[in-house]
């Protein structure tokens, strides 16, 4: 078949030529000219070949496969390193539907200027066709998808991070139902021009989302989070939106298994902002014996509830893409262990024998090594290896912590929602929401300092409500309603306990505090305790403080002083807290809902007449 002069590759079975998704392919041919048109079918063979191109385009090197087999090392343009938040748009029909935390454009006007830049972008390209699916094909939580895509590049990582290829096409024409997912580079080639190695528009970035109509439109960026659209744009910004509309919930939370050593089970989803520390802690390997912590998911959780009346929750992932820069075998062993083979590595170092290297990988830097920018290192030389969100992308069965039916179309019963953030001061260790609504009034008020997750400056403090901020695709106090209504909607004894734990306390001389990583697992025995039943609490006005020595802090060099701070309410730095609350709130006005104006009346009264 050919469609609008482009050679067309690997066109589907069964496929016919009215049906929606070639007329949607045809489409988007008329309007980005591609040289060829290629659908894939997610074999390791087209994967391997797909690799190989890239070898030669000199987009991937291949890294020393006694070392790291089958793997390799990307570089991108210095301009295209990271989710660009100023450049995502929600377009709602109506700008209060996107609320004061998006960027909102009119959604007449913005496509009308994509259509302007996806006009003859993909000249010179392949443009690829990709059907996924966000989560096991065929589960009752899942969703399907389809990408199209001018670069390689996603087309591999895309198969790392999702269930990719011909599944997911037959489950789209089984059910007739896909979102549309379309992306370009933006870097047309003229006739004989030769290519970059890393191409992107470094001028325009427009990462779209058009909520009512659940389409995403990607243009100016191949990296990440912008590019492979079933991560963000479509798992939490559309998802968030179809959850809302069909009343289940769509999070940006890491999901483990919890196993105590007399072998009960719970199951914990956690929300942390972007490299806060999220895949660590779903790879966790607990100090305390006999403990035991398998990875369901690291990054996105989708929670529907079931026959049983329980909140069941899936990982529609199938890869994980994490943060390389302070990854070892000290941090997170099994996330280093998952490294062994088939990854993609993205702006992290090269050693002279081949292999990554990135900042925290070894105590000892290598004597020399070419950087993120294919520039010479050497130690001290004031430059870094890798840059700050350099990122691997590696299946997750890669991963020796994952549960052995991670997979499991039904998913797994939550017990337990943590929300986090990097707080230096006031934020206790660990505390519990006193019920459902005021787990969701510590969610709304999650806070964090920035990282280089995304552009932009890093270490600010900011409000980062349910590690949503980023990623929610509708008014924020619309999202929080929602979770209001999901717990009114459900038994209470059923629905899973709300934690806010923090883990990055620092004392006056600018110390960690708390051990953190594997001694976290002292802080998950404490809420699998309380899920248990177990009543080894202290009210407090922020909630309920595991009481004296209810934490578990045998073998751990820890003064009796840190902990006591580690776990202390100071009220006049929590009334502080509450004033910053307060203008956090002010942004949605009216909008905000009236148990969460209540849940922080309350703390403010209580507060300031401690
Ligand atoms: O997409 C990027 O460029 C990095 S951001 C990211 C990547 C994987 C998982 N989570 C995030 C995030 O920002 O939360
Ligand atoms: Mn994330």
């Amino acid at each position: 078949m050919a469609t609008a002069g482009a050679r067309v590759e690997g066109f589907p079975r069964g496929l016919t030529a009215d049906s929606a998704i070639v007329r949607w392919v045809n489409e988007v041919a008329a309007l980005t000219t591609p040289d060829a048109i290629y659908w894939c079918d997610g074999s390791k063979a087209e994967y391997d070949r797909l690799c190989q191109m890239l070898v030669d385009a000199g987009t991937f090197i291949r890294l020393n496969p006694k070392l790291r087999p089958d793997s390799f090392l990307a570089r991108s343009d210095p301009s295209d390193v990271a989710r660009v938040e100023d450049r995502t748009f929600i377009c709602s029909a109506n700008e209060e539907d996107a609320g004061p935390t998006n960027n909102w454009r009119d959604p007449v006007e913005m496509r009308k200027t994509l259509t302007g830049l996806f006009t003859g972008s993909m000249r010179g390209r392949t443009m690829y066709v990709i059907p996924f699916s966000m989560g096991p094909v065929g589960s009752p939580i899942g969703r399907l998808g389809i990408e199209i895509t001018d670069s390689a590049y996603v087309v591999v990582n895309m198969r790392i991070m999702t269930r990719m290829g011909t599944a997911a096409l037959d489950a789209i024409l089984e059910t007739g139902q896909f979102v549309p997912a379309l992306h370009s580079v933006g870097a047309p080639l003229a006739p004989g021009e030769k290519d970059v190695v890393w191409p992107c528009d470094p001028d325009r970035k427009y990462i779209v989302h058009f909520p009512e109509t659940r389409e995403i439109w990607s243009y100016g960026s191949g990296y990440g989070g912008n590019a492979l659209l079933g991560k963000k744009c479509y798992s939490l910004r559309i998802a968030s939106v179809i959850a809302r509309d069909e009343g289940w919930l769509a999070e940006h939370m890491m999901i483990i298994r919890v196993t105590s050593p007399d072998g009960r089970v719970k199951h914990m989803a956690g929300a942390f902002p972007s490299a806060c520390g999220k895949t660590n802690l779903a790879m966790l390997e607990p100090t305390i014996p006999g403990w035991k912590v398998e990875t369901i998911g690291d990054d996105i959780c989708w929670m529907k509830f079931d026959a049983d009346g329980r909140l069941h929750a899936i990982n529609p992932e199938a890869g994980f893409f994490g943060v390389e820069p302070g990854t070892s075998m000290f941090t997170n062993a099994n996330a280093m262990r998952t490294l062994r083979a088939n990854c993609i590595h993205t702006n992290c170092g090269l050693t002279d024998d081949g292999d990554v290297w990135w900042e925290g990988m070894t105590k000892e830097p290598p004597a020399h090594l070419i950087d993120w920018q294919g520039q010479d290192w050497t130690p001290g030389c004031g430059r870094l290896a890798a840059h700050p969100n350099a990122r691997f992308t590696a299946p997750a069965t890669q991963n020796p912590a994952i549960a052995p039916d991670w997979e499991d179309p039904a998913g797994v019963p939550i017990d337990a929602i943590m929300f986090g953030g990097r707080r230096t001061g006031v934020v206790p260790l660990i505390r519990e929401g006193f019920n459902w609504e005021h787990g969701v009034f510590l969610g709304s008020i999650q806070s964090s300092e920035t990282t280089a997750a995304a552009i932009g400056a890093v270490g600010m403090l900011r409000f980062d409500p349910f590690a949503m901020l980023p990623f929610c695709g509708y008014n924020m106090a619309d999202y929080w309603a929602h979770w209001l209504r999901v717990g009114a909607s459900a038994d209470p004894a059923k629905l899973p306990r709300i934690y806010y734990v923090n883990w990055f306390r620092r004392d006056a001389q600018g110390r960690f505090m708390w051990p953190g990583f594997g001694e976290n697992s002292r802080v998950i025995e404490w809420i699998f305790g309380r899920c248990s039943g177990e009543d080894d609490a202290v009210e407090t006005p922020i909630g309920l403080l595991p009481a004296p020595g209810a934490l578990d802090t045998r073998g751990l060099d820890i003064d009796a002083s840190d902990l006591a701070a580690l776990l202390a309410v100071d009220s006049a730095a929590w009334l502080e807290e509450t004033a910053a609350i307060e203008q956090h709130y002010a942004k949605f006005g009216s909008r905000l809902p009236a148990q969460l104006a209540a849940s922080l009346a309350e703390l403010k009264r209580q507060v300031a007449t401690a």
